[in-house]
């Protein structure tokens, strides 16, 4: 995977590290020891870096990678699984990959997987979850769970079949097999694929593209396509948008400054589109 670019570190970690270039917020889970599998200390650097990469104007797409050339991210890590979810630090069972779906999901700026290596189980789920999946030709995809005793019946399923279609992800998660790049590119689960030493390079290429559009529209494109799939949620996303854009316009503005200035609104000057 080329990389002779300068990442700045944005903010340490224990588990992941943050980094930024021109533009592009990356956060590379850090564990290449357990094939980058993710415990809840783990998965909370990544939605802290996640919010990070919502709140600052300087990032207009963010990247999601693992550390090493063998696994993006091989998912929950099970030397510390319980009973109740995945053990951290503080000793308390959880299952807050969750939340870092929905930031993916949420975040209004696109978030592309980079898939370095294995993307299994619950780490397979994280690059379906992101806007677009770049992967290298080392890549292999899967699910695990129904062999190791778990299962994501959420985006994990639900957002996989709309990608792959319904009989296929079944298969998927049904037979637990593993998947090459070229197959997953066959069934549209990934993008691309690439040689692994280009990985980096096109992945940035791709973010340099997406940076010289709208980001508004982009925003308002990924906030529909969400919506299609997420009910009520998806739907407040879309709506948040359209109530943002609305403050940014005169007609707005002049409800506001008519309460203000204690006076009846003048809306009759603003153009009723047809
Ligand atoms: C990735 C695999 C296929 C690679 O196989 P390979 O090449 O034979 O290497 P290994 O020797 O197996 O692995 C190398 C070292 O890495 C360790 N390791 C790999 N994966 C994990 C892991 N997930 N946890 C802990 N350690 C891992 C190996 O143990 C090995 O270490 P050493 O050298 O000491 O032996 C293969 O490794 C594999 O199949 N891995 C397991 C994949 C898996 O089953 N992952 C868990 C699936 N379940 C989830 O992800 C849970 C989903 C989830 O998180 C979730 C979903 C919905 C709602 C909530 C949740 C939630 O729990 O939060």
């Amino acid at each position: 995977m080329s990389t002779n670019r300068e990442w700045q570190t944005i903010k340490e970690y224990e588990q992941i590290k943050f980094e930024y270039f021109e533009g592009i917020g990356k956060i590379t889970i850090n564990r290449p020891r357990y094939y980058n599998a993710f415990t809840p200390d783990t998965t909370k650097e990544m939605c802290d870096a996640m919010v990070i990469c919502r709140e600052n104007p300087d990032i207009s797409v963010v990247v999601l990678t693992g550390a090493g050339d063998k696994a993006f991210c091989s998912g929950g890590d099970q030397n510390v699984k319980s009973t109740a979810g995945y053990i951290g630090k503080d000793g308390v069972p959880r299952l807050n990959i969750l939340d870092m779906q929905k930031l993916i999901r949420s975040i209004p700026k696109p978030v592309v997987a980079m898939v370095n290596g294995y993307a299994i189980g619950g780490g397979h789920v994280l690059h379906v979850v992101c806007d677009l999946s770049i992967a290298s030709e080392k890549a292999i995809f899967g699910q695990t769970g129904p062999k190791v005793g778990s299962f994501d019946a959420g985006f994990g399923s639900s957002y996989l079949a709309r990608i792959v279609g319904q009989k296929k992800a079944r298969e998927i998660w049904f037979l637990c097999e593993q998947y090459s790049a070229a197959e997953a590119l066959e069934m549209g689960l990934v993008n691309k694929v690439v040689p692994h030493e280009e990985l980096e390079d096109v992945t940035v290429e791709w973010c340099n593209k997406m940076m010289q559009h709208s980001p508004l529209a982009l925003r308002m494109i990924k906030a529909g396509l969400n919506a299609e799939l997420d009910g009520q949620a998806g739907i407040q996303e879309l709506a948040g948008n359209a109530t943002m854009l609305y403050y940014m316009t005169e007609e707005a503005q002049e409800g506001k400054h008519a309460f203000l200035e204690k006076r009846k609104p003048d809306f009759k000057k603003y153009p009723k589109m047809p």
